[in-house]
């Protein structure tokens, strides 16, 4: 009898702590909204303490009439349908429905900006508004976020899908949020340029310049200049078979960023960095004789020939055709590292060339070099290496994009032993990428001179898809923190968490990142 109750006993001992831990367990299906870690860290967020459950039978609505909206919805139907296998429809609808996702657009959005949105996550419905369709896109890069990791596995996972309860308002600091893909140096075909649109879409960025042509290759197909891409394309860095977009290539980048509402910065470089243009036509050189094709990485000694008129010519064809295929506002002329134009004739080609870009109805990015010239008062100077052309550029009217090397450089080595990349401009670790601020990092210039912030990833040692990925990640969402979330909320040791727990989606996207000992990955169980 004794031993029998010592018995029962023991069992309840034993069983009350697996149950305890197992309740424990249970309840740590996050139910607070404010505990996600998401990047760009929102503006703010309010936790209602319930679960949002995506289930089958669950669709995505839209307001009706509005084209666009439909499109973000099956952007996000895509993506969920192939993690969670139900089969999602995306639906008009002219009033919000019970139960799904409800992608509406409202007329009395009080928040700034384009790119401002809400979510309202309620247990039944998660609705998300805004004043335009730009922010709705953003926003579903929030209803991502919020999902487990696995939601970006492209193969049906285990749900449940939940989301907890709350509200989200938010808006970006910066207009411009952007990085740089260097394909002359080395060329990138049209799914890896769309793999790293996919990239910043995640973050929220708004902006992919693409340097289009330099010593090493042309990479634009040119109608009336076609030995641009026949000759000068048919190499890179290392001596490779390099390649080109042709202009249908090219109108597909486009069309699949707009999908997305990032915006294409085409970049001719110009007069210096040219030399696959003076291979090309013997024309476009003083000495009227081609150059050589070039597979080194040396830069500043290349120019085109500022004195001949047919290289006005040629620079109106070449903006002209790129200004058609160019739905957004901007054409980059380049202008950096002339080292081999003489100063006299740098600055009235610039200024021309400034012209010709406004004449086909874009406005002009520089490097910051071109403010030696006379700038346009909408012209972007793109602050890379000297702070005094930035000031320079500032009292002409102009705005500066921000992409100071010795920080936003993603061509830059983490550190000495990282394998990829250059270190000209230092070494840049997550931290170091992520601790800074456009408004205070030089004297000079203030917020209300700058229009963004951009992280150029140069190509001389970035030969594939995926060193372009060890290159970007981990370090491209803390640019696009930067360039979103007011300063006052980033702080690295509550901001390197939050980018630990991005690992898992990583790695659910097959993305070949730098595990970077800085960040505490090993902490984070998913
Ligand atoms: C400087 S940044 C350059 C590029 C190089 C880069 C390498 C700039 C405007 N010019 O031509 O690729 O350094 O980090």
């Amino acid at each position: 009898m004794f031993t029998k109750i010592r018995k029962i006993l023991t069992t309840v001992l034993i069983i009350i702590p697996i149950l305890m831990i197992q309740i424990s367990c249970a309840q740590k299906t996050v139910s607070d909204l404010s505990k996600l870690a998401i990047i760009p860290k929102p503006v703010s967020v309010t936790a209602s303490g319930d679960l949002f459950t995506l289930k089958r039978g669950n669709d995505i609505y839209v307001k009706d009439g509005s084209g666009e909206l439909k499109q973000t919805g099956e952007i996000l139907a895509e993506k969920l349908r192939q993690a969670t296998g139900f089969e999602i429809e995306v639906l008009s609808s002219a009033k919000a429905p019970k139960a799904g996702i409800w992608l509406t657009l409202s007329d009395n959005s009080t928040l700034p900006g384009d790119e401002s949105y809400e979510l309202i996550i309620a247990t039944k419905l998660l609705t998300l508004s805004a004043g335009k369709p730009e922010g709705v896109f953003r926003g579903i890069q929030t209803v991502r976020q919020l999902l487990p990791a696995k939601i970006e596995i492209n193969a049906v996972q285990e749900g449940p899908w939940e989301i907890p309860t709350g509200t989200i308002a938010d808006y970006p600091v910066y207009p411009y949020r952007g990085a740089m893909l260097d394909v002359a140096r080395h060329f990138f075909g049209v799914d890896d340029v769309k793999r790293f649109i996919g990239f910043l879409e995640m973050y929220k960025m708004n902006a992919l310049h693409l340097h289009l042509s330099d010593d090493q290759g042309w990479r634009i197909e040119i109608k009336s200049w076609p030995d641009l891409t026949l000759h000068g394309g048919s190499t890179q860095v290392g001596g490779g078979k390099g390649g080109f977009y042709t202009q249908e290539q090219y109108s597909d980048i486009v069309n699949y960023a707009k999908q997305r509402y990032i915006t294409i910065v085409p970049e001719i470089d110009m007069p210096g960095h040219t030399n696959a243009a003076l291979s090309s036509y013997a024309d476009l050189n003083c000495n009227g004789k081609a150059t050589e094709l070039y597979t080194g990485t040396n830069v500043g000694f290349s120019t085109l020939c500022t004195g001949k008129e047919i290289t006005y010519k040629f620079v109106d064809d070449v903006i002209r055709e790129l200004a058609a295929l160019t739905p957004g506002p901007y054409i980059h002329i380049g202008g950096d590292e002339s080292h081999a134009t003489k100063v006299e004739d740098y600055i009235p080609f610039i200024n021309r060339v400034q012209d010709i870009v406004a004449a086909h109805g874009k406005r002009v990015i520089g490097w910051d070099e071109i403010a030696l010239s006379t700038l346009k008062p909408n012209t972007v100077a793109q602050w890379w290496a000297n702070v005094k052309n930035a000031g320079l550029a500032i009292n002409q009217g102009a705005e500066i994009l921000v992409s100071p090397a010795s920080k936003a450089y993603i061509d830059m080595k983490y550190n000495r032993e990282t394998p990829l990349g250059l270190h000209w401009a230092g070494y840049i670790g997550v931290d170091t990428a992520y601790i800074w601020d456009p408004e205070t990092i030089a004297p000079g210039i203030s917020k209300e001179n700058i229009i963004g912030v951009e992280a150029p990833l140069w190509s001389e040692t970035v030969t594939k898809m995926d060193d372009i990925e060890y290159m970007t990640f981990p370090r491209l969402p803390g640019y696009a923190e930067i360039g979103w979330t007011p300063s006052r909320n980033r702080i690295w040791d509550e901001y390197k968490i939050r980018l630990a727990k991005q690992g898992e989606r990583f790695k659910a996207l097959d993305i070949n990142f730098y595990m970077s000992p800085l960040v505490p990955w090993d902490t984070i169980q998913n």
